[in-house]
């Protein structure tokens, strides 16, 4: 959408009672990476290997939230947000990823947790955002099996601390990039280049999650809410040649329905088999996996940053830059004037309308969905005005999507301050707060104030969403990587 643009601009309320709220993790901004009894996780290793992250940075101080949490919180205020989605570094509670519970380590996520909702701020907790314990990699990570119950025991260990004050949980935050980034492409902790690894990684994540949905809901009370968040970007194949057609739906298999569709489909995608056969007999499921994994959870919660424009491109990929353990036989480009995000992430809220519709209209039984992250990343002027139009435009696109059937209950901006973004290190800031790594100062960007205001008078007044201007059926939805970029979620 552009300022020209001639779609109609008709006022779109958000609903009352609708969520509003910021979102972070915990690796990318606590720090204190050896305080209080904190274990080392694999984001800590990663991070020491020469050439993994840009400039060798890593989240060892971060933006020092462990001991600023207060500080944050009252941005938070501030804000307006009734919500705030963060994240429990496993390590910190857990230092070996199982046995003896850190007590400092709960404390600190009690403290936030206390003061967030005397500020009348509704905690949301991700138990696991990418920061796996070493220990429990040195056992053989979430390739095997155990881990994912130890994750249940983990996810227990969390509710028996908080869950008197925490009504929100969402087991896993994206698990594609927890397998298939870190476990198949190298590029995110631990960094290894498997197959059948990063394939056994992925279902052992889901079955984790599935065990800890069965302990929590032995705990929770009635009204609370236990969900999981997936990164789902919709793919648009280039052309309608059935060779791009086929390509972006073996690319919609390793990203997206690779885990919606044992989540909320009832049964393993019916193409895994045929797609991944080069690479792995699928031999780590077991019977009997496949109802834990599935078992009834409150929410969704989606991540959308970009769509993404898949080719047919050769087996076998010659690049050795671009080879990986997933060879599929595809490629993602960018469109010629294309949209773009201070990083060059293409722009296309039409994707994240198109997320939505097409998941409420492959799934019956989708549980109502939050958008547990939409942002913008730059290099951290204060006046982001690109970042206002981003936010501005996915509001939209949400609100318009909710008005053809899409179940929405409430947004969380990604993210509430700049912060370690992982491969990229500290160059690629999403914050709608400045944060100057040196001092630790933090400084409210425009986007701030202008999310202060939306929050206080949720209307919509952007064009209607454009419908996507692609031939691919909605059930398409696929992530990868655009030519001569990094993928969403490093
Ligand atoms: O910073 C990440 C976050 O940790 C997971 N989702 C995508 C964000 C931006 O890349």
């Amino acid at each position: 959408m552009t300022a020209t643009d001639e779609r109609p601009a008709m006022p779109r309320v958000f609903p009352a009672g609708f969520v509003w709220g910021t979102a972070t993790a915990a690796y990318q901004i606590e720090g204190a990476v050896d305080t209080d009894g904190r274990g080392p996780s694999i984001w800590d290793t990663f991070c020491r290997v020469p050439g993994a992250v840009a400039r060798g940075e890593s989240g060892e101080f971060a933006c020092d939230h462990y001991h600023r949490w207060q500080e944050d919180v009252d941005l938070m205020k501030d804000l307006g947000a009734g919500a705030y989605r963060f994240s429990v570094a496993w390590p910190r509670v857990l230092p070996d990823g199982r046995g003896p519970v850190n007590r400092r380590g709960l404390d600190f996520y009690r403290r936030l947790v206390d003061a967030l909702r005397e500020g009348g701020i509704e905690p949301y907790v991700t138990l696991y955002h990418w920061d796996l314990p070493q220990a429990l990699e040195d056992r053989g990570g979430w390739r095997v099996r155990g881990t994912a119950e130890r994750f249940a025991d983990y996810a227990e260990v969390m509710y028996e601390a908080l869950g008197e004050s925490v009504s929100n949980w969402i087991t896993l935050n994206e698990p594609y990039c927890s397998s298939i980034v870190g476990y198949g492409e190298g590029r995110h902790a631990p960094g290894a280049k498997e197959g059948e690894g990063a394939l056994a990684a992925a279902h052992h994540l889901l079955l984790g999650h599935g065990l800890a949905v069965t302990r929590l809901r032995e705990m929770a009370r009635p009204g609370q809410q236990i969900g999981v968040t997936l990164n789902m970007s919709p793919t648009v194949p280039v052309t309608s040649s059935p060779q791009d057609l086929q390509a972006a739906r073996r690319m919609d298999l390793l990203v997206n329905r690779q885990f919606t569709e044992p989540l909320f489909g009832g049964a393993y995608a019916a193409d895994m088999a045929e797609t991944f056969g080069r690479i792995s007999d699928l031999s780590f499921r077991r019977d009997g996996d496949l109802e834990i994994i599935g078992r009834p959870v409150d929410f969704l919660g989606v991540n959308y940053y970009y769509r993404l424009h898949v080719e047919a491109a050769p087996y076998d990929e010659p690049d050795p830059a671009r080879r990986t353990a997933f060879d599929l036989g595809v490629r993602t480009v960018t469109p010629e004037h294309a949209r773009t995000s201070g990083l060059g992430w293409v722009v296309e809220p039409e994707g994240l309308y198109e997320t939505l519709v097409g998941l409420t209209s492959r799934y019956p039984d989708l549980p109502p969905v939050y958008i547990t992250e939409n942002g913008y990343g730059d290099d951290g002027a204060l006046e982001d005005d690109g970042r206002i139009d981003y936010l501005r435009d996915h509001l939209a696109a949400t609100r318009d999507a909710m008005e053809a059937g899409a179940d929405v209950r409430g947004y969380f901006c990604w993210s509430l301050m700049d912060n370690f973004e992982w491969a990229r290190g500290y160059s690629a800031r999403f914050g709608i707060v400045h944060v100057d790594y040196d001092t630790q100062v933090r400084t409210p960007k425009a986007s701030f104030h202008w999310m202060r205001d939306f929050i206080t008078d949720p209307v919509v007044t952007a064009p209607v969403t454009a419908r996507p201007a692609t031939t691919a059926p909605v059930d398409i939805l696929v992530a990868g990587t655009p030519r001569g970029e990094r993928p969403v979620g490093d």
